[in-house]
């Protein structure tokens, strides 16, 4: 009867695998490497081209807020804090892999190619806004929590039946982690060893609910298990590390080996949208204190700064640059056509049905006015 008990203690058998989840460092607070044996293979120009892009990516975030503000933009959703666990994940693909992203994952959609002027005007509800450029592999940004990763499974198998040798990612918070999409599309993806990566952005908050609250289980990297994928829990905060995660995950995914689930340990530094939710009222000063001790720029500045490849007149420049961009962008965005009923039509249907037809001679008619 022992060996029975050895056998069916489940309680011993979830702490074995859960302790088995433990966060991958390469880069601590300081700066300082800590895990040599990870290191990434990436020239120093390499580095500074991450560094350029966190620095922009944070400076566009700040104008974002303050264009939200005057009421020159739409939806936005800031990511200042998250920009180890977006551009470093970002800088792992190549042109040929596809992105699938979340409401919040606006700067991977601009690294892999999308103008700014169009991601000012999705914010805007601009049906241009959606109409990705040719060539640039990246889908509208997902509304709807987890449904990503469904079509992150499909994408992936596509690419997989066309022999395709490239991935397809997608990426959800910790909130979306608890979907019913998110398990389907990675179990999808684990049956058919399908090229995705799966990156659940650990942001500890899904609007105002602690990821404590989110689930029993002690990491979210562990939920891969169930999909027989493997599952790598990262310092979110630490761009090599989300570096090296993500481009172990995509070689094993271009090789046949399927897919991976990568949890990022990050933090939103602002609110969850600019909508008007009030972090003080569910996030302790404490707590972001603590976090933003961990900041992936200051982190990274302080190990290219020691390496003798960053200062401050480098990292001015890309300031400047980036406020030239967005000044420019957004004179773009002013510039397109005011959006019509009938664009919204326009743009549905390769043959309209015949229903609509009658109602867009309608909408036709009013706007002609
Ligand atoms: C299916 C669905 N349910 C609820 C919502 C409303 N909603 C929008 S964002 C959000 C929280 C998501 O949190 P998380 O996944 O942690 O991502 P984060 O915003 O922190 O990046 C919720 C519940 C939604 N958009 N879709
Ligand atoms: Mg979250």
């Amino acid at each position: 009867m022992k060996g029975t008990k050895a056998l069916i203690d489940g309680v011993q058998q979830l702490k074995a695998v859960e302790e088995q989840f433990q966060t991958v460092q390469i880069l601590n607070e300081e700066g300082e490497v800590v895990n040599p044996d990870l290191m990434p293979d990436l020239t120093d120009e390499q580095l500074k081209e991450l560094m350029s892009r966190m620095v922009y990516t944070r400076v566009l975030d700040q104008r974002s807020i303050s264009l939200n503000r005057q009421g020159r933009l739409g939806f936005y959703a800031p990511t200042a804090g998250q920009e180890a666990s977006q551009l470093a994940s970002h800088y792992a693909l190549e042109k040929e892999d596809f992105i699938l992203p979340g409401y919040r994952d606006v700067p991977q959609m601009i690294w892999h190619g999308v103008p700014l002027w169009q991601a000012f005007l999705w914010s805007r509800g601009h049906f241009q806004g959606g109409q990705m450029p040719e060539g640039v592999n990246v889908f509208p940004p997902q509304i709807i929590i987890g449904a990503q990763y469904i079509q992150c499974a499909g994408v992936a198998l596509g690419m997989k039946k066309r022999g395709v040798k490239a991935v397809a990612i997608t990426y959800t918070g910790d909130g979306g982690a608890s979907q019913g999409d998110v398990y389907e599309g990675m179990n999808f993806a684990g049956a058919y060893q399908a090229p995705a990566i799966f990156v659940v952005q650990n942001n500890r908050f899904a609007i105002s609910t602690p990821v404590e609250k989110q689930s029993a289980a002690k990491t979210i990297a562990q939920k891969a298990v169930a999909a027989g994928i493997p599952g790598i829990q990262v310092d979110g905060m630490d761009p090599l590390a989300v570096y090296a995660a993500t481009r172990t995950a995509r070689e094993r995914a271009i090789n046949g080996e399927g897919p991976t689930l990568i949890e990022t340990l990050t933090f939103r530094y602002g609110p969850h949208t600019m909508a008007g939710d009030d972090p003080t009222r569910y996030r302790t000063k404490d707590l972001e204190n603590e976090w933003e001790k961990k900041d992936p720029i200051v982190r990274f500045r302080k190990f290219l700064e020691a390496k003798g490849i960053w200062n401050e007149e480098e990292e001015n420049k890309v300031i400047e640059q980036a406020k030239e961009e967005i000044k420019e962008g957004i004179k773009i965005a002013d510039g397109a056509p005011k959006q019509q009923v009938t664009d919204l039509m326009n743009i549905m249907f390769e043959k309209m049905p015949f229903n609509l037809a009658e109602q867009f001679e309608i909408y036709k008619e009013k706007e002609s006015k």
